[in-house]
């Protein structure tokens, strides 16, 4: 019978293990792109802990989510992600813990470097299994979009509402990503070298074909999203110099990632929703 493998008993804590798709799951869900307070989306999860973290009371979850956020200047795009997926998280029993990570001004924003240190911050708290790495304004359409992590790193986008439900190009590694701890740690993580808009997603995607792991992602209908139309933020101009650094992306990988990961800390904020991890970083990397 299927569901016996889903209610194997966890030695722990005598309860059952969850689902790996519980049975809430419905499919396509309608997206609220629209503007949303802080409160009101705090209102709607009283489960949800102090630091932003949730278990679900009914089941063992599979794995610990760290769900990273990089969020400088994007409160609206962050609050309506929230209003969106946590309601998500939560049907598909998971043991999550959202962290936003802000950079300071004035330097020019650094994704790649912002989701190294989401890692490295995150690990200090908690031994996390699954990191999600997650743009602000992408917004999932399909609840069987299962946020977790497996044999190999996934892109979770199938498709965008602004590329006509479709990618830009084949090897497109941008917008939500999962890595276990494991494939973060053996790529090295994220380049730190990428100031700017552009290319920390390909040279990325480098670094996971280099160490020998393939790209998974879900069937279209299931990595479907909505997005916000947005101008590009001041702090975070093309970047020229990125076509030449991923070009050495597999040359530098060992050297230059996880392992060469500098900020300060500035601020941490334990939010009801989130934890807030403000970093600064120089541009001298
Ligand atoms: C594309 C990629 C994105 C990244 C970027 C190039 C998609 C779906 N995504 O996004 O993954 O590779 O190109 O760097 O096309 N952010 C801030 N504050 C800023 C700037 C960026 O919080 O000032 C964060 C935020 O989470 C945002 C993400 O970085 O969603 C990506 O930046 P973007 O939205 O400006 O870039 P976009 O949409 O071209």
């Amino acid at each position: 019978q299927e569901d016996s493998k889903e209610t194997t008993e966890h030695p722990a804590n005598k309860t059952v293990l969850c689902p790996e798709k519980p049975a809430e799951l419905v499919g396509f869900v309608n997206t609220n792109l629209t503007d949303v307070s802080l409160s009101t989306v705090e209102a709607k999860y009283p489960a949800i802990q102090k630091g932003g973290n949730y278990q679900p009371n009914d089941c063992q979850a599979r794995e610990k989510l760290a769900l990273i956020l990089p969020c400088r200047n994007r409160t609206a795009h962050l609050n309506i992600l929230l209003n969106n997926l946590l309601k998500i998280l939560i049907k598909q029993k998971l043991d999550f813990t959202v962290f936003v990570i802000d950079q300071e001004f004035p330097t020019t924003f650094n994704r790649g470097m912002l989701f190294n240190v989401g890692y490295l911050e995150a690990l200090k708290r908690d031994d996390y299994d699954c990191f999600i790495f997650h743009d602000v304004d992408m917004i999932p359409t399909n609840d069987f979009c299962l946020y977790k992590c497996t044999h190999n790193p996934r892109h979770f986008l199938s498709g965008v509402s602004k590329w006509h439900y479709g990618l830009p190009y084949k090897g497109y590694f941008g917008g939500v990503v999962a890595f276990t701890r494991e494939q973060y740690q053996k790529i090295n993580g994220d380049s730190n070298l990428y100031f700017g808009w552009g290319g920390e997603d390909d040279d990325l995607r480098a670094r996971i074909l280099n160490k020998g792991y393939s790209m998974l992602r879900y069937p279209k209908f299931i990595g479907r999203y909505d997005t916000m139309s947005h101008k590009r933020d001041s702090g975070n101009q093309a970047n020229p110099a990125r076509f030449t650094l991923v070009s050495k992306a597999k040359e530098r990988q060992d050297e230059e990632g996880l392992n060469t990961t500098i900020y300060k800390v500035t601020e941490v904020v334990e939010a009801k929703l989130y934890t807030k991890i403000k970093v600064f970083i120089n541009m001298t990397q």
